[in-house]
């Protein structure tokens, strides 16, 4: 028997009629129209941002977009979201000209994305959240990555699942093909459901493994002392460039959104001796769907657990400032936003002038303007670092004896010797070095400064 993320796969199957959303993997051209509805509450400008972004989405996920539509109302209508005039004029515009699906920047309820569909006819009708989710499964590669996304696709898909679907899964021989067992309408419909919900809390159970195993290593991590820190930032900001640049490591990196969706951990040690454990994340993005931050919680617990943030901040783009508010939109929806954050300015090696950094430099302090790419003012970034896990430093000044001249090298290891001064019967350190020697060199302080 197929497993039901088999079966129920958007990329070839919907409501009503097959379904195939390019996955940037795919090379034939499909025109979209993206479609926005602004309610009085809403700017202009803000409208188009958010339309900015969903076209960037549409095209990481192979589509080519053909034109925007933005639609005025008062209250979102309740069966087609926008007004139902503007999706007939839709449908005509799309059979004129060879329009493969539309995307809605909102949110569409389960029946508003039936009766546009209806109406639409051979025309795909996708919404925000599908299309990020759609990525996101093209980009997921670990066995936890893919449990995470079938998990917000199955709860997207949950409520979605009407008796039209079911007659096109039937054909799919969905449960089974046990002939004489399935039932028409209804009862096949909640038999797809009871399915889907089974196999929902079978990935919560195996992700909760996931979540406890990961708590395990961080109980380790803590134990060794090491301060975490975590890089977050907007999707394609930079963030596993700046990994890889530090850690000399191979994390994907990529011009598109979301190349990164698991979290890899590299070791680095700062130039003061003090080590750090670096976590690449998954970026952020406007109106992250609900249902991917509940999937991702494993992942996105490294954020909230981290003892400090990097904010990678492409300032190249000159959305910088709103992607700035977004990222500190998601941290507080991630209850991450009390957590202390070192901003980077990245790809500075792109500006073709700083006047715009300079308000972003006041913006974000703690700040350091970087390449990540080019590695420029890296040092600037090592300092602030350092600065900023003091609370794992020791500064002390210290008379270790002859007898005990292992532990000079240990200081050498994990610390930053400022002077030293050879005695006849020993050697005097001014240093600061890693906590976890605490405990070994306690006898031999002569004082402990701060
Ligand atoms: N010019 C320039 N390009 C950069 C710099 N840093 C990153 N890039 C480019 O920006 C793109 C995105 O980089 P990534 O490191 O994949 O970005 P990310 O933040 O990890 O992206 P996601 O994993 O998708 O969230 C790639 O094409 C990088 O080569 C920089 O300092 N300068
Ligand atoms: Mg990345």
């Amino acid at each position: 028997m197929r497993k039901i993320h088999e079966i129920y796969d958007f990329s070839s199957k919907r409501i009503q009629k097959p379904k195939t959303i390019p996955t940037s993997f795919q090379k034939e051209t499909k025109k979209v129209v993206l479609v926005a509805l602004e309610l009085p509450n809403h700017r202009r400008w803000q409208t188009l941002e958010s339309l900015q972004e969903l076209k960037l989405l549409a095209e990481s996920a192979g589509f080519t977009v053909d034109k925007h539509i933005i639609n005025k109302r008062e209250v979102p209508s309740p069966s087609y979201c926008i007004g139902s005039g503007s999706v007939d004029s839709l449908h005509e515009y799309c059979k004129a000209n060879d329009i493969h699906s539309v995307i809605f920047d909102d949110d569409l309820t389960p029946a508003q994305m039936k009766n546009i569909s209806a109406k639409l006819d051979d025309v795909i009708v996708i919404d925000r959240t599908e299309i990020i989710i759609d990525i996101f499964a093209a980009r997921a590669r670990t066995k936890e990555g893919k449990l995470q996304i079938e998990l917000a696709r199955l709860e997207y898909m949950l409520p979605r699942l009407t008796r039209q679907w079911t007659h096109l899964v039937r054909q799919e021989g969905m449960t089974g093909g046990a002939v004489g067992v399935r039932g028409p309408g209804e009862k096949q419909l909640e038999m797809d459901r009871r399915q889907i919900r089974e196999r929902i809390h079978s990935i919560k159970k195996e992700l909760k493994l996931v979540e406890t195993y990961r708590s395990t290593q961080r109980k380790r991590r803590k134990r060794h002392n090491i301060p975490v820190i975590a890089l977050i930032g907007y999707t394609n900001s930079g963030k596993s460039t700046l990994l890889n640049k530090l850690t000399d490591s191979h994390v994907m990196v990529a011009d598109k959104l979301f190349a990164t969706l698991d979290p890899t951990a590299r070791r680095f040690v700062l130039p003061n001796n003090q080590p750090i454990l670096l976590i690449d994340t998954v970026g952020f993005i406007n109106k992250l769907p609900h249902q991917l931050v509940d999937a991702f919680k494993a992942t996105l617990e490294e954020v909230r657990q981290a003892d400090l943030l990097i904010h990678v901040l492409d300032v190249s783009d000159d959305k910088a400032e709103d992607r700035l508010q977004i990222v500190r939109k998601v941290l507080k929806e991630l209850s991450a936003y009390e957590k202390k954050v070192v901003t980077v300015l990245n790809k500075i090696d792109c500006l073709i002038s700083q006047d715009g950094l300079l308000h972003l430099e006041r913006e974000t302090m703690p700040c350091v303007p970087i390449s990540a790419k080019t590695g420029q003012n890296l040092e600037r970034l090592f300092e602030v670092l350092s600065e900023q896990t003091r609370d794992y430093r020791t500064f002390g000044r210290l008379f270790i004896p002859y007898s005990h001249h292992s532990l000079i090298g240990k200081i050498y290891e994990n610390g930053n010797i400022r002077k030293q001064k050879n005695c006849d019967t020993g050697v005097y350190l001014e240093a600061e070095y890693d906590r976890v020697l605490d405990g070994l060199l306690e006898s031999f302080i002569v004082k402990k400064s701060v």
